[in-house]
This record gives structure tokens, C-alpha cells and sequence, in this order.
């Protein structure tokens, strides 16, 4: 049967090396992550192809290969704000995590094929700060005023640029309410939907949206109860806070509420649960007055995990819990050492 004259002489005909589909690999339930994902989305439309179907894949960091089993069958693929992937597949990657690659020996391969393609800064308060550079200067392309707003976010959020715990973790702004709504266990289906949404309109308009609205209401809600389980929480180990949340499955990290409730801490360490994996996060209280000494993605990184100078985490799989345990008592113990 022939095709139809019109559809001989669409682009895709004439051009069959266009993706159709791209995969985003992407720093889950992470501002930047999502900011970079969808910010990455709007130039692969506006320049490589318009008429892609993009699929955002968010990425946990955990014991051995995070790729392992995940399949590269798209057309093309991206990674940002997540860990370096050998993968020839792996097209395009943007990361300023200086645990990035893992085994260290993947940067030998970062070095030798050093694709046009390929982004690493680890001195960037954010991934897409890192991208929406390196894509105004390698293609000429400038990310929407929405995008860039979201990418001034994200250097201040995830490098906690904040000048008190107080102002951290406020929830008068629609980027902050998001990042507090993305942090509270979203599905990897409302990531993604969240990735597609921010690629096309502002933080503003996403946190209005009907189906949005009332979930960053409720997150303001929980706020004065997670306050008195925090409070509640909180065990001193010499000047480390630890909140032990390993039994109640589904429980957050407390994050920057941590540092504003506990404000002598020099670092906190949690532990959390979900019904499939259990993970580990250490950070260190940006508004401490103490000097930092611990070097803490290098430090989660020795226990399979990994991270940035002030904040990591290790995630292990949800039958692990005594190696959880074990986990976090011997991070304790390096930092009260
Ligand atoms: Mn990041």
C-alpha cells in the first residue's frame, strides 16, 4: 500500500535520524532534578525536535549501577542532574555532583570520548544553572523567562542559599512550596507530569493548577505536626541531630525544618522508609558557625551512596534495613569522631 503523498514528505521521512522519543533521566523529587529535566525538555523542542515525545525518568542514587535494568530504548537520551552513564545511548548529560561518577573509573571514560554533549561542573550551585550555560553557549539558545526564574531557584535551593533556616524553609512561594511538595514522596508518575508542565509554564502557573493546588495546601497543613515530630524526633550526638524514621514507613526527611528546630547542630543525619527502599540523608547545617570538616558526598559515597561537599545520602533497597542501621551509626561515628 503507498503512503499518502504528505506523509512521504514529512520531516520525519526525510529526516530519519530526528528522535521522536527522549528519555530524561532526572534527579527525583529534587527541584534542581526537575528544573533541569524540564528545562532541558523546552530546548530539545525549540532546537533538536519539535514534535518530540519526551518521557522523564526520575533517578534515585543507590548501591551499584543505577542504570542497571533501566532500558535505552528511545530515539535519544539525557541525564541531568544524575549520575554519569557509559552508556554510547547516553547522549546528552549535564551533572555538578562531584560523586558523579561511580566507579571512579567512568571518568576515564568521561575524559577519552569527551562528547560536544556531555556537561560537568562540580563547582555549580545547580545543574540548571550548568545547562541553561552550557545551551546558551554551544547552541545559542536562551531558556524562556520561565525557565530561567526556576533555574535561579534552583541555585539558591539546592545550594541552600537561603540567609536563615527560617527563610529555607518558608512556604510563601510557589518554587518554595513546589520543592516542599516535590520532597514529600511524589509518585514517580507526578514527576514526570511535573517535569512536562514546568517545561511549558511558570512555577506560579504550575502551583495554581487544579490538580496541584490542593496538594501544596495539604503540605502546608502537615507542616505544624512534622514541626512536633521533628522536635519530637531529634536525638543529639555530640553536635550531630540525628532523627532515626527507619519504623514509620512513608516519613520524610526533615530537611532544612532539621536546622531550624535543632539550630546548634553542625550536621544532621536521617534515616527514612519507604515501602521499597530505605535511605540515608546527611547534610550540614548551612547557618552553623563551626567550620565544616567532613567532605559529605565523599563520605556517602564510601557507603555506596553519594553527593555534594554539604549534603548526600545513601539508598539502599527496602529489605536492608539492618545494613541501614549499620549505615547510619558508622556515619555518625565519622562525625562525632
Ligand atoms: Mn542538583
Amino acid at each position: 500500500m503507498a503512503l499518502p503523498a504528505q506523509r512521504l514528505h514529512s520531516g520525519y521521512d526525510r529526516f530519519p535520524l530526528v528522535a521522536r522519543i527522549l528519555k530524561i533521566f532526572f534527579h527525583d523529587a529534587c527541584f534542581d532534578g526537575t528544573t533541569s529535566a524540564a528545562l532541558f525538555t523546552a530546548f530539545y523542542r525549540d532546537v533538536i525536535a519539535k514534535d518530540v515525545e519526551v518521557r522523564p525518568v526520575g533517578m534515585v542514587h543507590k548501591d551499584g549501577d543505577p542504570f542497571d535494568g533501566l532500558p535505552l530504548d528511545a530515539d535519544d537520551h539525557a541525564c541531568v542532574d544524575f549520575r554519569f552513564c557509559a552508556d554510547p545511548r547516553m547522549t546528552w548529560w549535564f551533572d555538578h555532583h562531584p560523586t558523579a561518577f561511580q566507579p571512579p573509573v567512568l571518568r576515564d571514560v568521561f575524559d577519552e570520548r569527551h562528547l560536544a554533549t556531555w556537561f560537568f561542573d562540580p563547582t555549580a550551585p545547580s545543574c540548571a544553572g550548568l545547562i541553561s550555560r552550557a545551551l546558551e553557549k554551544g547552541w545559542g539558545w536562551r531558556a524562556p523567562p520561565h525557565l530561567l526564574d526556576a533555574v535561579e531557584w534552583a541555585d539558591t535551593i539546592d545550594a541552600a542559599q537561603f540567609g536563615s533556616a527560617a527563610e529555607a524553609v518558608a512556604l510563601e512561594l510557589p518554587a518554595q512550596r513546589l520543592a516542599a511538595w516535590l520532597a514529600h514522596g511524589r509518585s514517580p508518575i507526578d514527576t514526570a507530569r511535573y517535569v512536562e508542565w514546568l517545561s511549558r509554564s511558570s512555577l506560579a502557573e504550575v502551583a495554581q493548577r487544579a490538580d496541584v493546588a490542593p496538594q501544596l495546601a495539604a503540605v502546608e497543613a502537615e507542616r505544624a505536626d512534622e514541626i512536633t515530630a521533628i522536635q519530637r524526633l531529634g536525638v543529639w550526638a555530640g553536635d550531630v541531630i540525628v532523627f532515626d524514621r527507619f519504623a514509620e514507613i512513608g516519613a520524610r526527611s526533615p530537611g532544612f525544618l532539621g536546622y531550624l528546630l535543632f539550630p546548634r547542630s553542625q550536621y544532621a543525619v536521617t534515616g527514612t522508609r519507604t515501602a521499597t527502599s530505605i535511605k540515608i540523608s546527611v547534610g550540614v547545617n548551612p547557618w552553623t558557625e563551626h567550620p565544616r570538616e567532613h567532605d559529605i558526598g565523599a563520605l556517602c559515597a564510601r557507603f555506596g551512596g553519594g553527593g555534594h561537599a554539604v549534603v548526600g545520602g545513601v539508598t539502599l533497597r527496602g529489605d536492608e534495613l539492618p545494613r541501614a542501621q549499620a549505615t547510619l551509626a558508622a556515619i555518625v561515628k565519622e562525625l562525632t569522631a
